[in-house]
């Protein structure tokens, strides 16, 4: 492939250094700091497991009885899910009514995403391989950002009852939304071996609030060639020094497997509707699809306030 004209993030997340990968993250912290300065000492300490437990036992205890009725996902207990949420760090088994993960794959078709996180690149999902012919450069990736919020089956998953129930018993009283978005991984005939080998074993944890939750959603069949998401069970709540004493969110697997056991590591593979939530403290990566486009929708709780542009999984890029 001719050079490419400037980097996205998603280049640089498969091929740059660490230092690299770093610095492309700095304009985003920097907005982050200026928009909340309570950022910085989560950003600090929140990677540590003596600064994160401190901070779970200020969780406000939450008593009211189990949901009951008026979920889309029918007869789930909130408190139960939480239990197992605390046991193995993700509970599988909620799935999306046909009528709503239909016309949210609708949405994902007939809205323009934008390609590698970049506003710059805005395309239709079905023009995937012409997309990276115009734009010079391989796609992994397209975000509909706030455009998720003109679908109304996606608003509707966002407000069904029993995701904050979840998120309550499992965070605690103060458990609000944080993120909402839908984004489309692709398989791109562009990307190497070492690309595809890079992508596929990046384990990382999520640290933008104290305490979260992350619901997904797969609003597509995702089988093996589809990049299926994969968890690292009971690792949100043990961790080694040394992956708590780092800058660095991401991980080799090798090291991150021989800590915790790869029988604790968890493929999710299913039919379209499809949907878990796991504590993103807990090592997860989406895998690179490699044959199939993957179309998955993520509802996020957390602790603290939520950062209005990564409310859609909007980075800062330099232009
Ligand atoms: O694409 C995926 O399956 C994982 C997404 C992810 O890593 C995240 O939301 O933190």
């Amino acid at each position: 492939m001719p050079a490419k004209p400037s980097e996205d993030l998603e280049s640089i997340a498969r091929s740059g250094g660490t230092l690299r990968r770093m610095a492309a993250r700095v304009p985003t912290y920097l907005t982050d700091l200026r928009e909340n300065p309570a950022w910085l000492p989560m950003f600090v300490l929140a990677r540590t497991m003596p600064g994160r437990r401190a901070h779970w036992w200020t969780a406000r205890k939450v008593s009211e009885a189990p949901l009951a009725s008026g979920s889309m996902f029918g007869n789930i207990n909130p408190r139960q899910a939480a239990d197992e949420l605390r046991t193995h760090g993700i509970f599988t088994g909620l799935n999306l009514p046909p009528e709503i993960h239909k016309e949210i794959l609708k949405f994902g078709y007939e809205t323009p995403c934008f390609g590698n996180f970049d506003r710059r690149n805005e395309f239709l999902a079905s023009e995937h391989a012409d997309a990276e012919k115009r734009f010079n450069r391989s796609i992994i990736s397209g975000h509909h950002f706030e455009r998720v919020l003109n679908c109304k089956a996606a608003v509707a998953v966002q407000q069904d009852p029993l995701l904050p129930a979840i998120a309550r018993h499992y965070l605690g009283g103060e458990a609000k939304l944080i993120t909402t978005r839908t984004w489309w991984s692709f398989p791109t005939m562009t990307a190497t071996d070492a690309d595809l080998s890079r992508a596929s074993f990046k384990f990382h944890f999520d640290l933008d609030d104290w305490r979260m939750l992350k619901f997904f959603f797969y609003l597509n069949d995702v089988g093996s060639d589809a990049g299926p998401h994969v968890y690292v069970r009971g690792s949100h709540k043990r961790r080694r020094l040394k992956h708590q004493l780092t800058l660095v969110v991401g991980h080799p697997a090798e090291e991150v497997l021989a800590f915790y056991g790869k029988d604790q590591a968890i493929t999710v593979t299913g039919a379209a509707g499809t949907g878990f939530v796991e504590d993103p403290f807990g090592f997860h990566m989406g895998t690179l699809a490699k044959r199939e486009p993957r179309f998955m929708m993520e509802i996020g709780f957390g602790v603290s306030k939520p950062s209005q542009r990564r409310f859609h999984g909007e980075p800062v890029i330099r232009g």
